[in-house]
């Protein structure tokens, strides 16, 4: 097949599952040309079958914010129209979604199909922000397929976005090869001193994420534990985070790694990764966490409890409690076999139920699936036949 994918390219999930499943695909036979504005952060260079045609939006004096979302639409149907595409699957529906579904109508009257993949906020924050809600709604509704990353994610977009329509839910994946081919190297070790736990957290620093949290808890399993904080990403509470480590007085204690696009050098050899979110619609970082043997602190929230196992693969707490997580730490780290055996069943989790093989396999298709159906576009604008 010949297919258009399009996301975000900075650090978040949906663009690292973009250019995963992109990768995925091209090697298994798929042309891919990515469409994005910069090259994904998990980007490892092109391929015979894989192209990043990237998008340029054209600046004038007159634009305070250029149009970004008419340059994806454009730039969507010119790849469409040179390399014969036959559908686009766009991630993160805002404005990815509402650009293809334009680029449908421009193409008539041979309507590509558009697959829409939901993946948390672009629903439960953004697309129901009044700014946003109607062209994210219209969008769902037009595309031909839609799937989301986790059931609760599903659910929640049914009731805010109220569009009755089907939605499929196809979880993020893991390849389970990455990890084996870095085990035997240092990992996160390489940042710890002798004798030092290691706790990762990994995210986009955005509130929701509350990484005061998780410096709130690792200063409470300090008191009890000598460990160290491995924070990776970027984002607009860094800042922040690392004035209140500061405040915290555990300022030496905590390693600011910035983007690391490897995250498995970062995970193997970690002792527990947290994630104490305020919303998670799946939690990649937590999943890719899982793959390398590292069990997961959590929050009880959105699609976290579909991919962390209480009492099984990690622990998970209701949002806030940054007790409960703490000590929920200093059990794994005072017990090394409990540790150790949720580290084991959290990569057999991982590997059995998210794994690249199938999910790409159930995303191929959904697009055969797409293809013989009739197509949601019609004659008039965004109108269905
Ligand atoms: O909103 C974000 O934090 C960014 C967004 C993204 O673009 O990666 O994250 C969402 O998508 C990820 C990939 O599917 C999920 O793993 C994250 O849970 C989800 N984030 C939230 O729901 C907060």
């Amino acid at each position: 097949m010949r297919i258009g994918i399009s996301c975000h390219p900075t650090m978040g999930g949906s663009g690292v599952i973009a250019t995963e499943l992109a990768r995925a695909l091209a090697e298994g036979g798929d042309e891919i040309n990515l469409l994005s504005y910069a090259l994904p952060a998990r980007w490892s260079g092109g391929g015979q079958r894989l192209f990043f045609p990237p998008v340029t939006v054209g600046q004038y004096p007159l634009f305070e914010y250029p149009p970004y979302s008419l340059a994806l639409a454009t730039k969507m149907v010119d790849v469409a129209r040179h390399h014969q595409l036959d559908l686009l699957h766009v991630h993160y529906a805002v404005p990815n979604a509402i650009s293809a579904i334009l680029a449908r109508e421009i193409l008539l009257p041979d309507p590509i199909r558009v697959i829409t993949t939901l993946h948390g906020t672009d629903v439960t924050l953004v697309g129901n922000d009044p700014s946003y809600l109607e062209t994210t709604r219209l969008a769902i509704q037009r595309s031909d397929c839609v799937t989301a990353v986790s059931e609760a994610l599903r659910e929640a977009t049914l009731e805010q976005l109220g569009n009755g329509r089907e939605i499929r839910v196809l979880p993020n994946f893991i390849d389970p090869q990455r990890y084996l081919d870095v085990k035997e190297r240092g990992g996160a070790r390489v940042w710890g001193e002798e004798g030092e736990r290691i706790i990762v957290h990994i995210s986009n620093f955005r509130r929701v994420k509350r990484v005061l949290d998780v410096v709130r808890i690792f200063e409470l399993v300090s008191r009890d534990q000598k460990v160290r904080l491995l924070l990776a990403g970027e984002g607009p509470e860094l800042a922040r985070t690392e004035q209140f480590c500061r405040e915290l007085d555990v300022r030496d204690r905590v390693v600011f790694l910035g983007t690391v696009s490897d995250v498995e050098e970062l995970l193997s050899g970690a002792d527990v990764f947290l994630l104490p979110s305020e919303t998670e619609s799946f939690g990649l970082a937590a999943l890719e966490a899982l793959s390398c043997e590292v069990p997961v602190v959590a929050s009880r929230i959105g699609g976290l409890p579909e991919v962390v196992e209480d009492g099984v693969t990690g622990f998970l707490r209701p949002v806030g409690d940054v007790e409960g997580m703490a000590e929920a730490i200093c059990r794994l780290l005072r017990e090394e076999d409990l540790r150790r055996g949720m580290g084991r069943r959290g990569r057999s989790s991982a590997t059995e139920r998210f794994s690249r093989e199938d999910i790409v396999k159930q995303y191929r298709e959904l697009y055969q699936e797409a293809l013989a159906r009739e197509p949601e576009a019609g004659n008039g604008m965004f109108a269905r036949s």
